[in-house]
């Protein structure tokens, strides 16, 4: 649907939206509200299409009825002007209409809201749902399997079709939890858990973006979810939950006495190496397919350049430029590059 499309680009973030033409071939716009990928966000996209309708329908009535006055109020042809038109005073008909239609109006929307909101906004867990705990910071997201022994960060892996229950915190300031096309904004709050649930019902990427002003970098928080088949679950959780290995090249051996001496060990995670917590967990960095929470794609160079000075890609954020010699810049990288 053309207009729907227009709609969507227009609402939806177009994170990805470089190319208007694909963008809008459908199902291709990994932020469009009108492209529900699962039972939440398919809910939510209902409820707004009505409202949509009839406040669609409202306005026609509306604009029609002005129209007419404008049309039928003119001043007949031959009167001076400043003349005043008839003056109407008292309706019962119409004053009954405008506040009986309302009411009704109103009424239904508030039934059909209730019934989404328990559709959408479940207060326990629902039966056979993934766990995964979901920490804001400034300005890239943590998420955690407690059930699983996993632990990444912004990138979001979960199995297709099953329910996926978020219990949502912030670390810091409050954000906001939004992947349009899998479930409704969930706020994040310092000490205060809250939670959201989703299921991806089609395998693929679902983007989206911290929807709450949290500070400088508050637009380069993006969100990333992976859904996947469950044998590629499977595998990539057993992939998350190995230790690092040694790592088997001399140079990486050197990148990881660099990692350890310089701050990075204090400010970041690597299983069995470090346990920084202040920055995203590194354990195993090079399988994620972005850095810097969605700002650039990962590649050996983009790491480099990320390494060398973050704050040249990502300005104003918590990571500082280290100036690394370049011989420790390599080293570093060839040993991050090894952790898959
Ligand atoms: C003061 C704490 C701090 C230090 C020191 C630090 N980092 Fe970071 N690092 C961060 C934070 C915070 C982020 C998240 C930045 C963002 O996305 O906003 C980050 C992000 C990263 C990322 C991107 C991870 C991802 O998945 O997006 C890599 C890679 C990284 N750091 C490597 C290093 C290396 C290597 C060093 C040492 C040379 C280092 N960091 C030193 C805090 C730190
Ligand atoms: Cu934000």
């Amino acid at each position: 649907m053309a207009g729907a499309c227009v709609f969507s680009h227009l609402i939806s973030l177009g994170i990805a939206a470089t190319d208007s033409t694909a963008v809008c071939a459908p199902g291709t716009n990994p932020t469009a509200i009108f492209e529900p990928a699962g039972p939440a966000a398919t809910h939510l996209s209902a409820v707004i299409w009505l409202v949509l309708g009839i406040t669609a329908a409202i306005g026609v009535v509306v604009l029609t009825l002005l129209g007419v006055a404008i049309v039928k109020g003119r001043r007949p042809a031959g009167l001076p002007a400043g003349t005043e038109p008839t003056q109407v005073f008292g309706s019962n008909q119409v004053e009954l209409a405008w506040t009986v239609v309302p009411t009704v109006i109103v009424f239904l929307l508030t039934l059909v809201t209730v019934r989404v909101i328990r559709d959408v906004d479940l207060v326990d867990m629902p039966d056979g749902a993934l766990r995964v705990q979901v920490i804001g910071h400034q300005w890239w997201w943590e998420y955690r399997y407690p059930d699983l022994g996993v632990v990444t960060a912004n990138e979001l892996v979960v199995p297709v079709g099953t329910p996926v229950w978020l219990e949502v915190e912030s670390a810091d300031v409050a954000h906001s939890w939004w992947v349009p096309r899998l479930a409704g904004k969930r706020d994040v709050i310092p000490n205060y858990q809250t939670n959201t649930w989703f299921q991806a019902d089609q395998a693929g990427t679902y983007l989206g973006q911290c929807a709450e002003y949290c500070g400088t970098e508050h637009a380069g928080m993006l969100l990333r979810v992976d859904a996947v088949d469950d044998a590629a679950f499977e595998s990539w959780t057993a992939a998350q939950r190995a230790p690092a290995s040694a790592p088997p090249s001399a140079i990486a051996m050197r990148g990881r006495a660099v990692f350890e001496s310089l701050a990075c060990a204090t400010c970041h995670t690597v299983s069995g190496v470090s346990d920084g917590l202040f920055g995203p967990d590194l354990s195993h960095v090079a399988s994620r397919a972005t850095l810097g929470s969605g700002v650039i794609d990962f590649s050996e160079d983009n790491l480099r350049r990320w390494i060398d000075n973050p704050q040249d890609i990502k300005p104003g954020c918590n990571m500082p430029s280290l100036n690394l010699t370049p011989d420790d810049l390599t080293a570093v990288v060839a040993y991050l590059m090894e952790l898959r």
